[in-house]
């Protein structure tokens, strides 16, 4: 019964996606979390310790000043036995937003933003399991769906790019794993701590400024000799 309440519920996100959604791919590659070379970076830990595709063991943001980067690691990739509809990464950018109440959002006041991917090992026969993808924004009372987010489900790593634009730089966010029935339940099975975002790095001067200013600097002691 529950399951067909969910799928029901998932099949009426699909609905809205593909009404009000303006699908549109962002040709931008995904950093190198390992070396993040002039990208910032917030590592957000998670304390619960469930061990399966709800499971969240920690989230990373990125940004190099046109776009952010978002990261999540689960304990398990998402599978038949253990898995959530919703993986999404919320975050709060101003004043107002969502109230707590909303349940297709966790629980916490005032999400303006969701870069979400919804899962079903029953529907999706391709992209890992993932079905699809979203940037929604607050709007008086609704979640809207403005367009698909560039996007990367990799077994355990789940990963979404959004512009600078979209969502400024100045926020607080977390990552989730969720599910919900609309207007009957609201369910978190697992989240990370709520974080500011950093600001984005000051570029490193280019090596044609540095050969420029050390031109300039030889003809300023010429002149003077
Ligand atoms: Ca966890
Ligand atoms: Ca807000």
């Amino acid at each position: 019964m529950k399951n067909n309440l969910l799928a029901m519920a998932l099949a009426a996100v699909i609905q809205v996606a593909v009404l009000s959604g303006n699908a549109s791919a962002v040709a931008v590659s995904f950093p190198d979390w390992d070396n993040p070379a002039g990208l910032s970076k917030v590592s957000v830990t998670d304390p619960q310790d469930w061990g399966n595709g709800r499971d969240i063991l920690g989230a990373r943001h990125a940004t190099d000043g046109e776009f952010h980067y978002f990261r999540m690691d689960l304990a398990q990739a998402p599978g038949t036995a253990n898995y959530a509809g919703i993986y999404g990464i919320y975050i709060d950018a101003f004043s107002g937003g969502s109230p707590s109440t909303y349940s297709y959002l966790p629980n916490e006041p005032g999400i303006d933003y969701a870069l979400d991917s919804h899962y079903n090992p029953n529907m999706a026969q391709n992209d890992q399991g993932f079905f699809h993808h979203d940037f929604h924004q607050w709007n008086n009372g609704l979640m809207e769906n403005l367009y698909t987010p560039a996007n990367q489900q990799t077994g355990a790593t789940l990963e979404w790019i959004i512009s600078v634009e979209e969502i400024g730089n100045d926020f607080f966010w977390f990552a989730a794993t969720h599910d919900f029935i609309e207007g009957v339940t609201q369910l978190t099975w697992d989240r990370t701590d709520f974080t500011a975002s950093a600001p984005a790095p000051v570029p490193a001067p280019s090596a044609g400024l540095l050969f420029a200013s050390a031109l300039l600097g030889l003809s300023l002691a010429r002149r003077k000799s």
